[in-house]
């Protein structure tokens, strides 16, 4: 989801290959392409690029007009620490609460930790909407929005009580992309369901 998102905000072209997800076999279609058999893989003039941030930073580099990061050297370094602590970090709500574009919201209790990841996370947005004034978190839309979508989606899917006011009209921001509508409509026309992310 991730650098489809940047990409189709940015209005840079592409072209997708949906490979299904299939737990029972381990996934293992996925080597075919994939060097972590893990998805998402980017193929570029003959480079495979994986990872969706190396994805995303490879795209930054390639199309710099197209400003996937903030242009002040100082904001930059905010922005890719908060992408860095995202990609490495929060182990709890990614746990507790898979990402789930079809899911019926409903509440689910957070453990303490997943209390602490979403605390910390409203901390973060707060700070950046704060700072920089939105509706973005570095003012436009960055590799940190497509870093953090997931977590709009988790907040959503999972009705999670949100502390900061900015919190909500944050994830409206967010919901509100053509890009995030098309992702949806199109999750939600798929037939196919991991069990394992059914909570
Ligand atoms: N750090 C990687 C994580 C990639 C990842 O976990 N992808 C999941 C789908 S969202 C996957 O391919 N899982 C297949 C598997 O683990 O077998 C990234 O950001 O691209």
């Amino acid at each position: 989801m991730r650098p489809w998102l940047i990409l189709k905000v940015k209005g840079i072209e592409f072209e997708e290959e949906l490979s299904v997800l299939d737990f029972a076999t381990n996934n293992s279609h996925f080597l075919k392409f994939s060097p972590t058999k893990k998805v998402p893989v980017l193929k570029h003039n003959g480079l495979t690029v994986w990872d969706s941030l190396a994805i995303m930073e490879y795209v930054s580099e390639l199309f710099p007009e197209k400003k996937l990061w903030p242009d002040d050297l100082k904001v930059r370094a905010h922005a890719r620490s908060i992408a860095h602590e995202m990609h490495s970090g929060f182990m709890a709500i990614r746990n507790e609460y898979p990402m789930n574009m079809c899911r019926k919201p409903s509440a689910v209790s957070p453990s303490p930790a997943a209390l602490i990841d979403i605390n910390r996370i409203e901390k973060i947005w707060a700070e950046c909407l704060d700072s920089y004034d939105g509706p973005y978190l570095f003012g436009d839309f960055t590799i940190a929005e497509a870093m953090f979508a997931p977590v709009v989606n988790r907040l959503q899917a999972y009705k999670v009580q949100c502390q900061h006011s900015s919190t909500r009209k944050y994830c409206d921001v967010i919901t509100g992309l053509v890009a995030w509508k098309d992702w949806e409509l199109a999750a939600r026309k798929e037939p196919w369901v991991c069990e394992n992310a059914e909570i």
